[in-house]
């Protein structure tokens, strides 16, 4: 943990048992999150899968965060959040979830450890974590990437539809 509040963005996604109430459940749990404050969560959206089309579609949203957590602790928080609400290993790449936390942005960092690889690798490029990105911070650059807003236009909405 470090003094600093860090501005953090994080990745929710669901498509199995009532993805609504389960994206809802990890902003439940995002507000509850130690030594972070949940300062902002984008709309919620219907998408179509990417990967495996013969699953059914998710449920996206993005969450704001100001934590005091380093990266691999709020990775580890993200994990365990997605433990305690059930979700099981996807049988495959890309398959079917309950409750998907990615840590999409940190600050301005950029880190290729293992598991821990900040930005997202996927962020610039799947319209379903930028358009919600875009909800909350449109003028966020994605670092090596460029601005939220500017990547959502280049990749576009086909398949995403904000839920009222
Ligand atoms: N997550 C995946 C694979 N495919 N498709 C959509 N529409 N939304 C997701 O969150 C998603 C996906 C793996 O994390
Ligand atoms: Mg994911
Ligand atoms: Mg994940």
């Amino acid at each position: 943990m470090s003094s600093l509040w860090m501005p953090a963005y994080v990745a929710i996604g669901s498509n199995l048992d009532d993805p609504l109430a389960q994206v809802r459940m990890a902003l439940q749990r995002l507000q509850a999150l130690e030594a972070s404050c949940l300062v902002s969560s984008s709309r919620l959206y219907r998408s179509v899968p990417l990967g495996p089309q013969e699953q059914p579609g998710f449920i996206n949203a993005v969450a704001g965060l100001l934590t005091q957590l380093e990266p691999r602790e709020l990775l580890l928080r993200l994990k365990r959040i997605e433990a305690d609400m059930g979700r099981t290993s996807p049988v495959v790449r890309w398959g079917p979830r309950r409750i998907d936390l990615d840590l999409l942005v940190y600050g301005s960092v950029q880190i290729n450890e293992g598991d821990l690889v900040v930005p997202h690798p996927g962020v610039h490029e799947r319209n379903f974590v930028l358009y919600p990105l875009r909800d909350i911070a449109p003028d966020l650059i994605v670092p090596g990437h460029g601005s939220v807003a500017g990547l959502a236009a280049r990749v576009g909405a086909a398949g995403l539809v904000p839920i009222p």
